[in-house]
């Protein structure tokens, strides 16, 4: 057993019992009561589950077990002579709930390496389909493919104990992470590139060689660029839609690679992560609007009104939790201003957030006017010549992939049953209020 493996075993064994027993001791006990908006609204803010890889603070913002992001970006080892930490480094703390050492790291990148075998089948799957299908579309598919050779579900059939679920886990977890580069790389050049595959550079990081391998730009920046959205991109708590998505379906013992593709549908949403798509559709469209792609204050101002006035939502504003500016938007506009300063989207993106807070605020119900990650993203990768928009939400996903596969190992060590809350009919809801008088 490799010592990651040993280390993950040694903490949620001790986890599991010391769970066990608080459970017996103060199970009955409540932490809330659930009200009529919450179970008409989307289940805000009630409590019903456990994630322990991060946790989101409403006005702090996400924290990947304890560390915020500008901790992240102090603590996690970094390639050499690179300023962004390593999303390996993020994985084993979301793992392991430790910072890691650079030897730590080597190992992860060494292990993602050794086990980036896609199988021929995704690729055979892949090029069944259209060059035009959403590359969303294509990766959702080639992760639902590689399922078949899930280590769980083999074990599974063969009879595995409970015990070991986390075991078979924790392989298809660094499998699927190891794989995900190379699909995703395999689906940008198919679909834009005329199928012109770059072969991967063993010698890189698993996010500098994701970079590389999508070859859009040779700038030592873009691979700075990766480390850090892979990173930033990586978990945010438990209760958002592909977390959660991918929680559920996995609590019915469906395999990591089945329950990651489950959480990638629930991204693929213009409410989550498809944001990020049309973030910058939206921005490229105003600027074509205005005629000028350095649009001043008020001409934004009058653009967000008019997509106000057609019924539509700012897209990379609000959220769900977040009270304020996200962690997130700031960590990429620090980037942004590091290493591109003089971009021309990023200049409208900065711009756009001295104006729109006021706009959503004066409409007087958008809880969170300020901006989320979303919001930022595109405006980078722009600068960096990857304008393909739709297939931002793929780079979200592969770095997604790391914090729900992390939290599935968690999950299975701990046990966790199968999910399945409460609904109520409307009219249980009318008869709850009459009884009540
Ligand atoms: N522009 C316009 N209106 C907005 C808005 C925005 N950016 N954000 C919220 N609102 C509106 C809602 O549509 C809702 O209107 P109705 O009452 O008419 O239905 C009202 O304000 C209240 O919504 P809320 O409680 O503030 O927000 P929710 O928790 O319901 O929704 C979110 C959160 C993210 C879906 C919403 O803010 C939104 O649609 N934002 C734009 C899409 C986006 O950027 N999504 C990415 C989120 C980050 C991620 O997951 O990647």
């Amino acid at each position: 057993m490799d010592h990651l493996k040993r280390k993950f075993q040694e903490k949620a064994l001790a986890q599991f019992k010391a769970t066990r027993a608080m459970l017996k001791e103060h199970g009955g006990e409540k932490v809330g009561e659930v009200s009529i908006s919450q179970i008409f609204g989307g289940a805000r803010g009630v409590k019903t589950m456990v994630w322990d890889t991060s946790q989101l603070d409403a006005t702090e913002g996400i924290r990947f077990r304890g560390y915020s992001i500008p901790q992240l970006k102090e603590l996690l080892p970094k390639a050499p002579g690179g300023k962004e930490p390593l999303p390996e480094g993020l994985f084993h703390l979301m793992l392991i709930g430790e910072i890691p050492t650079q030897e730590e790291v080597s190992f992860i990148t060494a292990e993602w390496k050794r086990r980036a075998d896609v199988p021929a089948t995704t690729f055979k799957v892949l090029d069944s389909l259209p060059k035009t299908t959403h590359p969303m579309i294509q990766f959702i598919i080639a992760v639902n493919s590689m399922s078949d050779g899930s280590v769980f579900s083999t074990r599974y059939a063969e009879g595995m104990r409970k015990s070991d679920y986390w075991d078979a886990t924790y392989e298809d977890t660094m499998n699927l992470i190891a794989r995900l580069p190379i699909v995703a790389a395999y689906i940008f050049r198919r679909s834009f590139f005329d199928g012109d595959h770059i072969a991967a550079d063993p010698s890189l990081d698993w996010a500098a060689n994701f970079a590389h391998m999508l070859g859009v730009s040779d700038d030592d920046g873009f691979k700075s660029l990766m480390r850090l959205y892979l990173t930033i991109h990586a978990d945010h708590e438990g209760g958002n839609a592909s977390a959660h998505t991918a929680h559920l379906v996995g609590s019915t013992l469906s395999d990591a690679y089945l329950s990651l593709a489950g959480g990638l549908n629930s991204l693929a949403g213009p409410l989550h992560g498809l944001a990020n798509q049309e973030v910058i559709k939206w921005i490229f469209e105003m600027v074509e609007t205005i005629g000028s792609d350095e649009p001043t204050a008020a001409q934004i101002a009058d653009y967000v009104q008019k997509t106000l006035d057609e019924g539509k939502v700012i897209p990379g504003y609000g959220h769900a939790v977040l009270r304020q500016p996200d962690p997130r938007f700031t960590a990429q506009r620090l980037f942004a201003e590091e290493y591109i300063p003089e971009g021309k989207m990023v200049n409208v993106v900065w711009k756009g957030f001295e104006v729109i807070p006021d706009i959503l605020k004066g409409l007087g119900k958008v809880k969170n006017p300020w901006p989320n990650v979303d919001a930022h993203s595109g405006a980078i990768l722009v600068h960096y010549g990857m304008d393909q928009f739709s297939f931002y939400t793929v780079l979200f996903g592969v770095s997604r992939a790391t914090g729900i596969l992390a939290q599935m190992c968690w999950s299975r060590a701990m046990g966790f049953p199968l999910e399945r809350p409460k609904s109520v009919t409307t009219e249980w809801v009318h008869d709850f209020l009459s009884k009540k008088g």
